[in-house]
Parts: structure tokens; sequence; C-alpha cells
């Protein structure tokens, strides 16, 4: 069987997503690190957009089909679980995540501080999202609070797709501070960064 590349920048939340679940299920896959708008990724994304993925003749982008080829085609646990219901409640997340609270958390707040110019970040844009960062940080604390995970009681695709995002926003003051003192939050995500997939694609 032809070897399985993700093509994308380990920087790049949505392509941490896509190795973090082939680490899950043991692929055995190659990283292309390049940016976005690069020819190799133009030439599968048609917006030009991280990550891509090549599997012999196969080319595919946006994060969600990628992840739902590997975890269909592939042995090992499954990310998106069978059961209809537990599968609805992944997508559930991952929809919240990928049409909303990553243009909060990271498009919105974090970029703030990791694209910062010379003058420092800018202040009032951090303070004017703060609310919004805060009821994000606020609904994942509470998602995971009873055991962890955010669907039902294992590691599934759903926490995969925010992990990437919580790292970053866990080395930020404001979203740092909020995640220390989320108890929940805290511990779902020491546990999560625990998981061999998650430490061996920390960017
Ligand atoms: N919906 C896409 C989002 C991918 C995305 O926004 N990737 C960012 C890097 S994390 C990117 O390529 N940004 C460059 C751009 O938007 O032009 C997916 O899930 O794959």
């Amino acid at each position: 069987m032809a070897k399985v590349q993700i093509i994308g920048a380990p920087f790049s939340t949505y392509v941490r997503v896509c190795r973090i679940v082939a680490e899950e299920k043991v692929i055995d896959y190659d990283l292309v690190a390049v940016a976005p708008h690069t020819p190799a990724v133009d030439a599968v994304h048609p917006l030009g957009k991280i990550p891509v993925m090549r599997h012999g003749d196969l080319e595919l982008f946006e994060s969600r089909a990628i992840v739902g080829y590997l975890d269909r085609v592939f042995p090992g646990p499954r990310m998106i679980p069978e059961d209809p219901v537990a599968a609805a409640k992944v997508e559930e997340w991952v929809s919240l995540v990928n049409t909303a609270l990553d243009d909060v958390l990271i498009r919105k707040y974090a970029v703030l501080y990791l694209f910062a110019k010379d003058g420092g970040p800018d202040r009032a844009r951090i303070d004017a999202i703060l609310p919004k960062v805060e009821k994000a940080l606020g609904l994942i604390a509470a998602a995971v609070a009873e055991n962890g995970y955010l669907v039902g009681d294992g590691f599934t695709y759903a926490d995969a797709n925010i992990a990437p995002i919580l790292h970053y926003l866990a080395k930020l003051p404001e979203s740092g501070a909020m995640i220390e003192a989320s108890g929940a939050l805290k511990a779902a995500m020491a546990a999560h960064a625990a998981r061999p997939s998650v430490a061996k694609t920390v960017p």
C-alpha cells in the first residue's frame, strides 16, 4: 500500500489534528512540512490551505475529509465512533470548533500574540475578544468536566481536533490563566498531552 503523505506546516493546528489521528491509528505516514500557498499545497487545495493529503493516486484537502478517510481506511481505534449517536456527538464538536471556536480562539485571539508586530500585541483587540475567549473555554471546560473527554469515555476526533488549539492557548497570558483556573480543562489537557500521539506532534 502506498504511504500516506500529510502535507502542511507542523505549526498548523489543522495539520496537527490529522497527524494526531494518524498517530493514534499507528499509520506509517510522511509529513511534508510546507507552508500554505506553496506549490505542493496549491496543487491539491483550491484555496491553498493546509493540510492536504496524498495517498497513492488520491489527493484530499480539508482536515475533516482527511481524518474521515484515515479513520475508515486504516485499522486501529476508531476516532469517529461507529455508533451513530456517538459519531454525531463527535461531529457536533468538530463542527462547533471548525466553524466558530477556532475563529475566536486562534484567528481572532491567538494570532494577536503569535503574529504581533514590532509594537507588541494589539491590547485593544485582545481586550475586545476576551469575553468570547472566556465563553469558548467555558464551553469546553464544561464538556470535559465529567470524565476528561468531549464525547463518551475515550479519546476521539473531537479531542484530537481541539488539542492543538488548546496547546497554543495555554501559552498565552489571558487564556493561560483561564485554563489554569479551570480544574477540569487543565486536567483533561494534561492527560491528552501525555498521549504519544499528542506528545509526538508538538510543533
Ligand atoms: N477548513 C480547513 C482550515 C485549514 C486552515 O485554515 N489552515 C490554515 C493553517 S492552520 C491555513 O492554511 N491558512 C492559510 C490561509 O487561510 O490562507 C481545514 O479544516 O483543513
